[in-house]
């Protein structure tokens, strides 16, 4: 069994991360989410995500092609995710390329940049309603 991790805030779930998680599912059989807490969110990305962790954990779990959601809690947690679930590939949008390569050195998991949906972010999303 192929295993696939990838790594984010996925707050406002919108159809840009819906073609990153299909995407990441199909280079494998079992796809993990780890998935920025608040505290996380808050401490590391300066982002304050509208919906709580739960709620977007909830929102995940409903995503056919996600198998299991796992908390993120801080930037170098990532290698031991690998080894802890057995992870073949580490998935990211490519607004990170270049970002994660290190864990091809520490550790056995390919890593892949998948291209951006282009136009969709929860920014926008944002922008956009606030200036209805
Ligand atoms: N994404 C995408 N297309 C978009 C928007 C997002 O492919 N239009 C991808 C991002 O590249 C990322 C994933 O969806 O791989 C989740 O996006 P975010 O929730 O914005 O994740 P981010 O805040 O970048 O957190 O340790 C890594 C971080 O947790 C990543």
């Amino acid at each position: 069994m192929k295993r696939v991790i990838t790594y984010g805030t996925f707050d406002l779930l919108h159809y840009g991360h819906i073609e990153l998680l299909k995407r990441a599912k199909a280079l494998g059989d079992y796809l993990v989410v780890a998935l920025s807490t608040d505290e996380f969110n808050w401490d590391s990305k300066q982002k304050k995500s509208y919906f709580s962790y739960e709620k977007r954990k909830k929102l995940l779990e409903a995503v056919r092609y996600v198998d299991l959601v796992i908390p993120e809690e801080s930037w170098d947690q990532k290698e031991k995710d690998i080894k802890l679930y057995q992870i073949d590939t580490f998935v990211m949008g490519d607004d990170w390329k270049g970002k994660f390569d290190y864990l091809r050195d520490d550790t056995d998991a390919e890593v892949i940049y998948l291209p951006r949906t282009p136009e969709i972010s929860t920014t926008r999303i944002k922008t956009d309603l606030n200036s209805k």
